[in-house]
């Protein structure tokens, strides 16, 4: 499967991704044999609220990059969808005209059980995909919580797309997820307003405490629709590109990223524990009946759970301000 997946097989990568979004003990092996062989595709996020046209957006940046004879993979996030294995429909309508051609794959994914998972099975994803060769690796997340601020650390570059209308009401992004961006896009510059939303992002990224060496978000008008823009988009896309590696950035970045990746699937595996724990022993030995009618407090049943992992131990130690807290 391994050699499969490097020489580009479709079939192998869409069972591949799907092994990993299961959370299947074969996907950590496969992961394993992939992993020396990525690290060449670029990252690019694409985020904003719901119908802002960010499918729209890709699929013409797909045709785009195609042109150029580059391979292209998608990956459409919905953290409110608990939808496994298959594709978004609106995804599908709208990248429609790209599902014969063997350079482009596109494919979704919703929010998974566990703390981070959904961090884990698109960050596993990608990399199947760096390995067997695409060129630009797309996520696209509707901007709407934390899980779009989770890619964002994910990717190389994220471009943030707005439509007019939100302009003079910016706060519908929270400021949290407008930090994120890279790139602004006021798609939908067919209609009016596109000025006041364009000035209104002017604004708010003259109050971002920024030095000379940051890159300066550019503001870019787009009519996805009419496919008008998407060479300024790539374009914009490329000089991000430059300045993280000219500025050493873009190593920074990944190594920010190894150590995010290894924290989550740390996370990942606690919370499953911790939900395991929950399910098997302490809700079924009346143990939460107990802390409910106060004869014992949640600290100890807590406490006596972490002994199996021995980091009850730990847990005193960051009581002691060995470790600030944890
Ligand atoms: N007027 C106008 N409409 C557009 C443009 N781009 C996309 N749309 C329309 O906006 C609607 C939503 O487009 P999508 O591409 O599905 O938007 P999205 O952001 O991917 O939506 P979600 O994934 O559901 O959040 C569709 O009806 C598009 O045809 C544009 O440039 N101008
Ligand atoms: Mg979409």
């Amino acid at each position: 499967m391994v050699q499969k997946i490097l020489a580009g097989d479709i079939r192998s990568i869409a069972r591949a991704i799907t092994l990993a979004e299961n959370e299947d003990y074969q996907a950590v092996e496969l992961m394993r044999s992939l992993y020396s062989h990525t690290g060449k595709a670029y990252l690019v996020g694409i985020t904003g609220p719901p119908g802002g046209g960010k499918s729209t957006l890709v699929d013409r940046m797909i045709a785009y990059y195609r042109k150029l004879d580059l391979k292209v993979a998608v990956i459409g996030i919905d953290p409110s969808s608990t939808f496994t294995g298959g594709a978004l429909l609106g995804d599908r309508v709208r990248m429609q005209a790209h599902a014969t051609d063997s350079g482009v794959f596109i494919r979704s994914m919703g929010s998974r059980g566990h703390l981070g998972g959904l961090a884990v099975a698109t960050a596993d994803s990608a990399k199947i995909l760096d390995a067997a060769g695409y060129d630009i690796i797309i996520f696209e997340t509707v901007g709407i919580g934390q899980s779009e601020i989770e890619v964002a650390s994910q990717v190389d570059t994220t471009v943030l797309v707005t439509v007019p209308g939100l302009g003079d009401d910016i706060q519908v992004l929270k400021a949290g997820t407008m930090e994120i961006a890279d790139i602004f896009v006021v798609n939908k510059a067919d209609r009016d307003g596109v000025e006041k939303s364009v000035m209104a992002i002017e604004q708010l990224l003259s109050t971002w405490d920024m030095t000379e060496d940051d890159f300066v978000p550019p503001i870019l008008k787009v009519t996805a629709k009419d496919n008008i823009g998407i060479g300024e988009l790539a374009q914009a896309i490329e000089q991000h590109k430059k300045y993280l590696h000219d500025s050493g950035k873009f190593e920074v970045r990944r190594r920010n990223r190894a150590v995010t990746e290894v924290h989550t699937l740390i996370l990942n595996q606690l919370d499953k524990w911790a939900h395991d724990k929950m399910t098997k022993d302490i809700t079924t030995r009346d143990n939460i009946e107990e802390v409910y009618l106060k004869f014992i407090d949640p600290h100890t049943v807590a406490r006596e759970a972490l002994r199996e992992l021995e980091l009850e131990t730990m847990w005193d130690k960051w009581g002691q301000g060995a470790d600030g807290g944890g």
